[in-house]
């Protein structure tokens, strides 16, 4: 049988990727009409979103502390992989077993739509979630079939080297004649509308096959002895169009809404600009972290795959709750209340010691103090549960949100700009002092004014506490670890925070030895961090060099080293340094 078949390709080579391009466009086209939609998660998404809910919290810390920044294109990259292992294989059985690759397919579309059903970020009805999962069925199936049965389809030896006839839509009925047969090759695997009984050739002589509204299953034996590798080329090439052009149209509209309306957007001067920057507020160290962090170095850290998509056009924050009158505000309304500007640091609660998720920038917003004294908040609250508009939910205590000097802000501008989609558009909260999962949610669209004890947010759910101040911390950015150094004058500089209570002093320690008092930078206001220099005589060696910061109440940092879990983590930052 084997010798029939002509060299090459051979038909579970070839129904692999039959299986790979049928996924590519089914989940191609499944991305391209999610993006169309307003509210709707893609399947692919869909899935990794119950992926992320569904991982322990030791998991997710791994994730966070081994890939950074880059936790989400690995965990998609994951599903991806995934999901592509599972279509080649599907495809590969699917040459000899057509109803195998039917059955994962189905299975596969299944999930996806428990999936899409349940997903938290999605805020439309089930009928358009389900939308692109409908695509992922039509699309993928549909070319599925086409491709196996181009590849099942057989040739007839005198056709083997010539145009061989493509695919018919026609199914045949009756018992056609071996060159009917091959001028019509769907014919023999067309199961989606066989309606009678139809042949496949073995050796050039018709066989009677059972009718079926699927592809017969039949086993290897039954493949044709060469496929028409033309229709299936033909096939092939249509099937990658159409993965291809869901693929860039997802690209092209994903987040367009709010893209759009965000470049089209003008902020109004705040009423309260933030003061003047001191320059002595910035030291000049080569290597230092620049006082001020753009919004392209600004650290991301969030539970969204997808940034959310959250057009202003139609946006309402709601306030409501343990208060006196419900608010409804507009972007539009937001804009129109008093707008204050300030520098404010905001700090992970993951940032492990000498971490990188701490920034700080120039925020614009209103003070959330102003917006709940005009609700009027009633007695007994003590506390206000956020949330964003993919379903992340905060809690902050309400002192702290009504503390006119502190300032907690429903935050609208970033360093000048509209906030970045990235960073929480079109409206976050930035609360001072507060780690930022406790106050500082992103797509804000909601405010209830409530009790601790009626609730418990995203992340007090997976065992984070659920009050959370900032920990008095202090970095050494210069000299990196493992640093080369030469012999004499160096500086050692960093950043210290202590949100809200301010840095009074930093201190470095060579070896193990006395504590040296670094220079502080002149002090912006309490909520921001610190920059520290301290000039070292360095002698030649190998050192270590440890720092630790004294807050303005006095508190010095604990050289003990605590996990980020349950609270934020402590413990002196330290480098390696090699002098000659
Ligand atoms: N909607 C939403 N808001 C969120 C989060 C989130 O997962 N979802 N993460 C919070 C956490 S843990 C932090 S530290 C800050 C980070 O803000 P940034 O990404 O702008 O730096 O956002 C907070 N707001
Ligand atoms: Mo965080």
């Amino acid at each position: 049988m084997g010798s029939h078949r002509s060299p090459g390709t051979s038909p579970v080579v070839a129904g692999g990727v039959a299986g790979l391009l049928a996924g590519a466009a089914g989940v191609a086209a499944a991305e391209a009409v999610a993006v169309l939609l307003t509210g709707v998660t893609s399947p692919l998404f869909a899935v990794a979103n119950r992926a992320v809910d569904a991982a322990p919290r030791p998991v997710k810390e791994w994730a966070i502390e081994t890939f950074g920044t880059a936790d989400k294109p690995v965990l998609i990259g994951g599903v991806v992989a995934t999901v592509t292992v599972l279509a080649v294989s599907a495809g590969a059985l699917g040459a000899r077993r057509p109803r195998l690759a039917v059955g994962a397919f189905l299975v596969l579309s299944t999930v996806s739509a428990a999936a899409a059903l349940t997903d938290r970020a999605a805020t439309a009805g089930a009928a358009p979630r389900l939308l692109p999962v409908l695509a992922l069925v039509a699309v993928g199936l549909g070319s599925l079939l086409l491709l196996l049965r181009a590849l099942r389809t057989p040739v007839a030896p005198k056709d083997r080297e010539g145009s061989a006839a493509t695919s018919s839509p026609v199914p045949a009925t009756g018992r056609p004649s071996p060159a009917t047969a091959s001028a019509e090759p769907g014919a023999a695997v067309s199961g989606t509308t066989g309606s009678g009984t139809v042949e496949t050739l073995e050796g050039g002589k018709p066989r009677l096959r059972h009718p079926s509204h699927l592809p017969h299953r039949v086993d290897g034996d039954d493949l044709p002895p060469a496929f028409d590798r033309r229709a299936f080329l033909k096939a092939a090439v249509a099937v990658g169009a159409v993965a291809a052009a869901g693929g860039v149209t997802s690209r092209m509209f994903g987040g367009a809404e709010a893209a759009a309306a965000r470049s089209a957007l003008d902020l109004p001067a705040p009423a309260s600009a933030a003061p003047p920057l001191a320059p002595g507020a910035s030291l000049d160290v080569p290597g230092i972290t620049p006082y001020l962090t753009s919004n392209r170095d600004f650290y991301r850290v969030d539970t969204a795959l997808e940034v959310p998509d959250v057009p202003i056009d139609g946006f309402v924050l709601r306030i409501h709750g343990m208060v006196d009158r419900e608010l409804e505000l507009t972007y539009q309304d937001l804009l129109a209340r008093r707008l204050v500007e300030r520098r404010i640091t905001l700090t992970c609660v993951s940032n492990p010691v000498g971490g990188e998720y701490v920034g700080n920038a120039t925020w614009i917003g209103i003070p959330i103090g102003d917006l709940l004294r005009e609700a009027g908040v009633r007695d007994g609250a003590d506390a206000v549960r956020s949330t964003s508009a993919d379903d992340f939910t905060a809690g902050t205590p309400l002192p702290v949100l009504l503390d006119e000097e502190r300032e907690a802000l429903v935050a609208i501008g970033m360093n000048g700009e509209p906030l970045p989609l990235e960073h929480g558009f079109p409206v976050r909260m930035v609360t001072p002092g507060l780690y930022g999962y406790v106050s500082a949610t992103k797509w804000l669209v909601d405010l209830e004014v409530t009790r601790f004890a009626d609730f418990k947010a995203y992340w007090t759910t997976r065992g984070y506490a659920a009050e959370a101040p900032i920990k008095t911390s202090s970095r050494i950015d210069v000299p990196r670890s493992f640093a080369q150094l030469k012999a004499g004058r160096n500086a050692v500089a960093g950043v210290a925070w202590s949100q809200d209570r301010g840095i009074a002093k930093v201190e470095v320690s060579v070896d193990g030895g006395d504590w040296q008092e670094a220079r502080l930078a002149e002090q912006d206001n309490v909520n921001t961090w610190r920059q520290w220099v301290l000039d070292w005589d360095a002698e030649p060696g190998n050192h270590t060099l440890e720092v630790r910061a004294t807050d303005a109440t006095g508190y010095t940092q604990t050289a003990e080293r605590a996990p980020i879990a349950p609270d934020g983590s402590t413990g002196w930052d330290s480098v390696n340094v090699t002098v000659s």
